[in-house]
């Protein structure tokens, strides 16, 4: 039997299917809001996951799927003030309540509350995000459940890099080998593995099925069936 010190959870795909319903609905109302035609469909974004990171993404359609757009000399900044718009729009989805938990995370999470297990994130999404997802869900502190919150651009390198998870372990003082990683995608798995995490439990959804998750220890369509406790991860 082996016993962890914490457990970090991604967010987006993991925690709740926030991916097609939540943030390519919100960059398409962007898009139209700035006048752009652009419309990302839900087998586009499929494609666009291959990038993670909101303003990553953007550039990564401009430069394979829409060649043709003229963009302002400061890419950088038009990408940004989109960005920003985007986020505005997912916040206001996520006050309205638009995406729940996926099943069996909050139960997750309220018994490792309840046994003193420390909780913490490691997302490329961008803190205001991971913020309204938590208080629309579990409620308004819940931002404060979570020992630490590895968002966005606080690291140089999104996942699938390693990053955000080396920053995480060492916000927390904690070594890889004492943590239990969650995730649902293949850039997810590889981020929290090169970080040096051996138990990573995936969660797959629709977009992410079938991708390679061979450094995962199990992969699972949810946390329902097998049911995830602290009794079935001390047993990984
Ligand atoms: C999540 C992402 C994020 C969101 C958008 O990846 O790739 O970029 O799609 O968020 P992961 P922002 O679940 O692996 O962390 O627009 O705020 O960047
Ligand atoms: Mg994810």
């Amino acid at each position: 039997m082996s016993k962890f010190a914490a457990l970090i959870f991604d967010v987006d795909g993991t925690l709740a299917d926030t991916e097609r319903d939540g943030h390519r609905v919100a960059f398409n109302r962007a898009f139209a809001e700035a006048g752009l035609d652009w419309d990302w469909s839900v087998e586009l974004y499929g494609k666009l996951l291959a990038v993670t990171g909101g303003k990553e993404r953007m550039k990564f359609y401009l430069s394979e799927f829409n060649r043709g757009f003229h963009a302002p000399a400061d890419l950088d900044a038009f990408v940004a003030g989109l960005h920003a718009a985007k986020t505005e729009h997912y916040k206001a989805m996520m006050a309205e309540g638009k995406i729940p938990l996926r099943p069996g995370v909050e139960r997750l999470i309220r018994e490792a509350r309840a046994a003193a297990v420390p909780l913490a994130i490691a997302t490329t999404t961008t803190m205001d995000n991971v913020t309204a997802l938590l208080e629309s869900t579990l409620g308004p502190d819940s931002t404060r459940w979570f020992a630490q919150i590895g968002a966005g651009d606080i690291v140089p390198h999104k996942k699938p890099a390693p990053d955000i998870y080396s920053w995480v372990l060492d916000r927390l003082g904690m070594a890889a080998e004492e943590v239990i990683a969650f995730e649902d995608s293949g850039h997810g798995v590889t981020s929290a593995a090169n970080a040096g995490i051996r138990r990573i439990v995936v969660t797959t959804n629709g977009y992410t099925i079938g991708q390679d998750f061979s450094r995962a220890s199990v992969v699972l369509d949810n946390m329902e069936q097998p049911m995830v406790d602290l009794a079935y991860l001390e047993r990984l």
